[in-house]
């Protein structure tokens, strides 16, 4: 009898210890299917307790991965290899996954809280009648700065980042968008221009802006400037408000010469295998109550028109987080400029930043 006993709890240990390496496994490859969800997301931008309450309400385990940026994210879907079943790029990223067949089209009929959206933000340029992708966040990239570093001086230009006084003062998102943008959209050029001149007129206008940048960072941003580690900051909306909510002498300027507005969408690309648990996800963020948890613990700005009456009326009547669209006068939205010319922007912005170093 004794005996049985142990052949038993020897196979029950050993099952156990196979699980457990076939889930490791798992998750360190970004497989799924069967009663996984492998999601791949930006750093920082869920609720953690989301997740969790999805795997509660679905008996689905969320394998959860992060990218720091649009580019990342493609490469790692193109090579292939992984198995993700949701990802949520930026808009000009869908446009050129779309064009290179990487996304999965979406059903409508497995969404029903997607009506919760503010139109708005549905049939945009990048997605028309959003076949492939649907709202997650949206907002602007701008510049959040700390007035008593900067003896109460108020900043309202990219022009005002070039200023000698704000020597080693900077930091800067990690973004070759962002940063391009920012060097066009100083010389009053669109962030979408492809003129070589005009690229190369940029590129040594950031590299003039040197001096003042103390570090081009991550998601670290955030507790840096919060922490007053450094006076200004170029950074999405989203973690400007977090900033803000931290340490409320900072402030929020989306600069006048324009700057660019963004929206980043759920898709399924095509790596997936789990594509009913993709749409279950998908609609569980579209939740109104999920939805304004999220934006609430993140800080970036909801599409979901719902959930901003779960929201302080303080952040969502909060301008310099949800503008008004109709008079975004100067914000442009990042173009898809194909997959050449958005290499070149990759590599003049890799140029300025080793010029940095
Ligand atoms: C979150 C980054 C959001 C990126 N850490 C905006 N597209």
């Amino acid at each position: 009898m004794k005996q049985l006993v142990r052949v038993f709890v020897t196979i029950f240990i050993v099952s156990f210890a196979i699980l457990l390496f076939i889930n490791r496994l798992n998750s360190s490859q970004g497989l799924s299917g069967g009663n996984t969800l492998t999601v791949y997301n930006w750093g920082d931008y869920i609720e953690p307790k989301l997740i969790k309450k999805f795997e509660k309400e679905t008996g689905i385990k969320v394998i959860y991965q992060t990218f720091d940026s649009n580019e990342a994210m493609m490469t790692k879907i193109e090579q292939g290899g992984t198995t993700f079943d949701v990802a949520v790029p930026s808009e000009y990223a869908i446009e050129k996954m779309k064009e290179e067949k990487l996304l999965v089209p979406i059903d409508h009929s497995k969404l029903p809280n997607l009506k919760y959206i503010n139109p708005r933000f549905l049939d945009l340029a990048f997605d028309k009648k959003n076949k492939y992708s649907i709202p997650y966040f949206w907002g602007t990239v701008g510049i959040v700065y700390n007035p008593s570093l900067l003896n109460g001086k108020k900043i309202t230009s990219w022009n005002d980042l070039w200023d000698k006084d704000l020597r080693n003062s900077i930091l800067l998102a990690d973004g070759a968008r962002e940063v391009m943008g920012m060097g066009l959209n100083s010389l009053h050029y669109s962030l979408n221009d492809t003129n070589e001149a005009h690229l190369q007129e940029a590129k040594r206008k950031l590299d003039k802006l040197t001096p003042n940048v103390k570090a081009i960072v991550g998601d670290e941003i955030k507790m840096l400037l919060a922490n007053e580690e450094a006076a200004v900051g170029v950074v999405w909306s989203g973690d400007a408000s977090e900033i803000i909510g931290e340490n409320e002498k900072l402030d929020y300027v989306v600069p006048k010469e324009g700057s660019n507005l963004w929206f980043d969408n759920m898709v399924i690309p095509k790596t997936a295998k789990n594509i009913d648990g993709a749409h279950k996800f998908i609609n569980f963020m579209l939740d109104p109550k999920n939805a304004a948890a999220n934006a609430d613990y993140v800080g970036y700005s909801t599409p979901n028109e719902k959930a901003l009456s779960y929201l302080d009326k303080e952040v969502s009547g909060d301008k310099r987080f949800y503008p008004d669209l109709d008079k975004a006068e100067g914000l442009e939205v990042y173009e898809n400029l194909g997959k050449r010319m958005l290499a070149h922007y990759n590599e003049l912005f890799l140029e300025f930043k080793m010029h940095r170093k």
